[in-house]
């Protein structure tokens, strides 16, 4: 197991689309656990392969309350979403210290494969279905941030870009 350096908004590797895993190899499984560890470690609820520099479709989620519930989504697709939205203050691992509302489907359906391969289908609802949509727009080179205003999106920016500089100092 190892703690993988997560990327901090707004690094442009963070807007690479990820590709379609197709080995389903010890390889694999042990990417998802280096992400499980590092999310648990940060903590976190949730974390896409995009975050730690690796461009496959690939997320680890726990949205239980005493982080005992690993959820594994390879290829992930969402094949049902409610007309309903609800808004929710999202954060991410990649930009910490900001929280800011953001408005889904409030419900999705989602269609993916475990780490073996297998497909399996999922209604997910609550935190869960924010947090698939968070991490699968990862995926697809998004940052949540970029629901934002034009002129949040640079207040985050400059901050995040100061504080590095002072982490360096
Ligand atoms: C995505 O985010 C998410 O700012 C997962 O200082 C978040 O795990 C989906 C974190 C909210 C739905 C709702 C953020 C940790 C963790 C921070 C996370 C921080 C430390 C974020
Ligand atoms: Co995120």
């Amino acid at each position: 197991m190892a703690l993988l350096p997560i990327l901090r908004y707004p690094d442009p590797r963070l807007k690479k689309v990820a590709t379609p895993v197709t080995q389903f190899d010890d390889k694999l499984a042990k990417l998802t656990q280096d992400m499980a560890e590092t999310m648990y470690a940060a903590p976190g609820v949730g974390l896409a392969a995009t975050q730690v520099d690796v461009h496959k479709r690939v997320i680890v989620i726990d949205v239980s309350e005493e982080s005992n519930k690993l959820m594994v989504f390879i290829n992930p697709e969402i094949i049902q979403t409610s007309a309903e939205c609800k808004s929710y203050d999202e954060g991410c691992l990649s930009v910490p210290g900001f929280y800011e509302a953001v408005e889904r489907p409030a419900t999705v359906k989602v269609r993916a494969q475990d780490v073996k391969g297998e497909f399996f289908e999922m209604e997910c609802d609550e935190l869960l279905a924010v947090c698939i949509q968070h991490e699968m727009d990862h995926l697809n080179g998004k940052v949540f941030v970029e629901y934002l205003s034009q002129l949040k999106q640079t207040r985050i920016k400059t901050k995040l870009k100061k504080r590095e500089k002072e982490e360096q100092a």
